[in-house]
């Protein structure tokens, strides 16, 4: 199967654009909590971090500014791969969300097409879609495709043909599960996904991750599938039934546990790097 290989890569997503610091107060914002969290994580077994960032009121931003020392902060205290959501929240503008590549990370993501999302919708229009692809190839930024939908992978088939490989030459899909309005987190949605990764590139890699209490199938499933993992406070704010999450490193760490369990431990950053088609920043 596509992607089956000897490790695991373990992505981290610690904030996201939803999740109220008010009632979640381990919530990592300020970017002194996120730098901290990646340590953690990083020491947890954990190589990608996905980012979104807050302002100094806590709320979701795609400030130019404050993404650009995130990024110098994150490279110059971890050695993980800095990957920033271009996604931001519902209710960001599309050019917002494509100025965040000049933030210049080494990947972002690019969700590959619109979803309900809750009682909102996630509106990613294929003209939108295609910017984001062609413009993280011309700026060298390696792409995590976030398939919402079992649709969204034929998309990604059909711009893989019309625009070219990202960046690097390697295709890496992050299956984002259970969102009300989404595929389920189910082993069955997974299945169904990481069969239709034979219409992409030999070689596709996959992650999963599943929202909310579909985070244990989800995870089970896409590490016996030969797929990969992505954890965080973004999707999970429950450990267990009736224990919150404490930190993103707990989540981390059940994730590696899982993965050694499954004799694919996780892969450091470098290994990470080699396998999505990262070559390492300048300075490293
Ligand atoms: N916050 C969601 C609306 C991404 O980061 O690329 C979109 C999201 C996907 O989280
Ligand atoms: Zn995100």
């Amino acid at each position: 199967m596509s992607g089956m290989g000897p490790g695991t890569l373990i992505t981290v997503a610690p904030t996201g654009a939803e999740v109220d610091k008010a009632k979640v107060p381990a919530l990592p914002v300020t970017l002194d909590e996120l730098i901290a969290t990646a340590k953690d994580c990083r020491a947890a077994g954990a190589a990608v971090i996905h980012v979104h960032i807050r302002d100094d009121e806590t709320r979701p931003t795609l400030d130019l500014t404050r993404l650009r020392d995130t990024v110098a902060a994150l490279r110059s205290t971890t050695d993980l791969v800095v990957q920033l959501s271009t996604g931001g929240a519902v209710s960001d503008s599309e050019a917002d969300r494509l100025r965040v590549l000049d933030a210049a990370p080494e990947m972002a993501s690019c969700t590959m097409g619109t979803v309900n999302f809750g009682e909102d919708v996630f509106v990613n229009r294929w003209e939108f879609i295609v910017a984001l692809h062609t413009r993280m190839q011309e700026l060298g930024v390696v792409p995590e495709y976030e398939i919402f939908d079992l649709g969204h992978l034929w998309s990604l088939e059909r711009l893989l043909d019309r625009y070219g490989l990202p960046h690097g030459g390697h295709v890496h899909v992050d299956l984002v599960m259970g969102v009300p309005g989404g595929m389920p987190g189910t082993p069955e949605a997974l299945i169904a996904c990481a069969s239709a990764l034979r219409h992409l590139p030999e070689g596709t890699t996959f992650s999963a991750t599943g929202i909310g209490r579909t985070t244990l199938p989800v995870m089970l499933a896409s590490l016996s599938a030969g797929g990969h993992l992505r954890v965080g406070m973004e999707d999970t704010l429950s450990y267990a039934h009736r224990q919150p999450v404490e930190s993103n490193a707990q989540l981390v760490r059940r994730a590696a546990e899982l993965a050694r369990l499954a004799q694919r431990p996780p892969l450091s950053p470098d290994q990470a790097r080699e396998l999505l088609g990262i070559s390492a920043p300048a300075g490293r």
